[in-house]
């Protein structure tokens, strides 16, 4: 087997050298899907893994635009349309300097898996820029957004590729991308999620990725008998998926005592309650500050600046913020602080090391494919309220959403649980139900 799985590995590496976070997913994957290949018939001769690992379309692009001084500058846009064998292909946008062909490659394949699980239509894709959202004025933002969207229109559609929000990426730039390509298009049809509510957003839709990903924590806890009541909660990231972890933490009774951005993070011992995270609300969506800002408005908490929240003990750790923010040293400290469940906000926040050792403690473990699927989940929704032109309750689309993150926690269990020591292995578990739907989909429409 361990050979197999080599021979795979160097062919994706000989094709995509340099792409380190890409070849990091599509190892994780391989390590579990590969034997279950190899133990089922169906999927033989049939290369079904090497097609999914290349992208069924990737296209990059120029973008031009004038900022407030008057200069010219150009940035580079990218979509990756990874796999449409089961619907369009739907993922996020990510707006950050760091983004690269091999930061989308990998998103984009995490994406298929995760859209699979959700158990809805959803193919998988992701984009973005190199653009950095920092210090930019709205009028700046809103120059870049329709100049990125005046080339990604023609690639994208409300039955092609349906693009979202991620790191950089929120509520105001959907707004801009969304107004030109109405413009371009003269339609209006869901083609973005995370819209605003009052042209065709979904409600729960800005909570769902934090909440989901609390719901699928609470889901590993009940296995054990155990729930968030009572429990230290260390969060990292400040942006949405973490705020929205924090509120629907601090809802079940956890008590959240760390939040942080690129410049370190701060640790409020007495807990962070719901005034103070309105606070933050208000300081990173409004102000766009920097989270240092907290201990000037609440003088007990401090401030560590560069380095990450890993160090303080706590029952829960939940990585809201980027991908390889939890290494190997950072999973050691958790362990010996007494940590018992970690559940993944963000996509791919622990290195392969750290999972390593998370399985090797078995304590409870989520990747993120399968713990923050909530916010993909609720965007296929809004595509389903866009089509059906109709809104649904606040408690309605809550309620569909706990039941996805339900499902996909059992859909964890059908594959990832080991028979004998009755330990589950999410990330095995994710991978292969994730798996089967996409390849049986591939299989059944031959090779396209
Ligand atoms: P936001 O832009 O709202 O927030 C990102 C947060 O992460 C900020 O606090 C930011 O700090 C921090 N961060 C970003 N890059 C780094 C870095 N290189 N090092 C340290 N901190 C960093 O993004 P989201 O909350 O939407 O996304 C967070 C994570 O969740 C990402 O991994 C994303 O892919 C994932 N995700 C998001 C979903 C969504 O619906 N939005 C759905 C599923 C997953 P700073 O301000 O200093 O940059
Ligand atoms: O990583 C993700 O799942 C997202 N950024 C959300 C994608 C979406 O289409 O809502």
């Amino acid at each position: 087997m361990e050979e197999i799985i080599k021979g795979f590995l160097d062919l994706v590496k000989e094709r995509n050298g340099h792409e380190a976070e890409f070849i990091q997913a599509v190892e994780e994957v391989a390590e579990t899907v590969l034997p279950y290949i190899v133990q089922h018939d169906i999927y033989h001769g049939k290369n079904i893994l090497l097609r999914m690992v290349e992208p069924e379309r990737a296209i990059t692009f120029r973008v031009n635009w004038v900022d407030d001084k008057g200069e010219i500058q150009v940035n580079r846009g990218y979509r990756v349309q990874m796999n449409s064998a089961i619907g369009p292909y739907k993922g996020g946008l990510r707006f950050h300097p760091s983004v690269t062909m091999s930061i989308l490659k990998f998103l984009a394949f995490e994406q298929v898996f995760k859209n699979s699980l959700t158990t809805l239509p959803m193919g998988g894709g992701k984009g973005g820029s190199d653009f950095d959202p920092k210090g930019k004025s709205d009028n700046e933002i809103m120059r870049f957004c329709h100049a990125f969207m005046s080339e990604l229109f023609r690639h994208i559609g409300s039955n092609t590729d349906i693009p979202a929000g991620d790191i950089g990426v929120g509520g105001r730039e959907i707004g801009f991308l969304f107004g030109m390509y109405k413009k371009l298009r003269n339609e209006f049809t869901g083609v973005l999620t995370g819209k605003g509510m009052t042209w065709g957003g979904s409600l729960i839709r800005p909570e769902a990725t934090g909440y989901g990903t609390v719901y699928f924590a609470d889901k590993m806890l009940q296995t054990k008998g155990d729930s968030f009541k009572g429990k230290t909660v260390v969060i990292s990231g400040s942006g949405n998926v973490a705020q929205y972890a924090a509120e629907k933490t601090i809802h079940l009774g956890g008590k959240v005592i760390t939040l942080s951005d690129s410049s370190g993070y701060i640790v409020d011992h007495e807990g962070i309650d719901p005034d103070k995270l309105t606070f933050v609300m208000t300081l990173k969506n409004v102000k766009r500050a920097r989270i240092s800002e907290y201990v000037k408005t609440y003088p007990k908490a401090t401030f560590v600046a560069n380095k990450t929240p890993w160090e303080v003990k706590c029952d829960i750790a939940l990585p809201c913020a980027t991908q390889n923010e939890l290494n190997e040293n950072d999973a050691d400290m958790l362990l010996k602080n007494g940590c018992i469940c970690v559940s993944e906000g963000a996509n791919m926040p622990s290195t392969k090391a750290a999972i390593t050792k998370f399985h090797e403690a078995k304590i409870l473990f989520a990747p993120g494919k399968a713990s923050n699927a909530g916010g993909v989940a609720t965007s296929g929704l809004e595509m389903t309220q866009n089509s059906l032109r109709y809104n649904w309750s606040r408690a309605e689309v809550d309620e569909k959403l706990k039941d996805i993150m339900s499902n996909i926690h059992d859909a964890c269990i059908e594959y990832g649980k080991d028979e004998k020591t009755g330990y589950i292995d999410y990330v095995k578990g994710a991978n292969i139900a994730g798996f089967v739907k996409v390849a049986d989909a591939m299989l059944a429409q031959g090779v396209v």
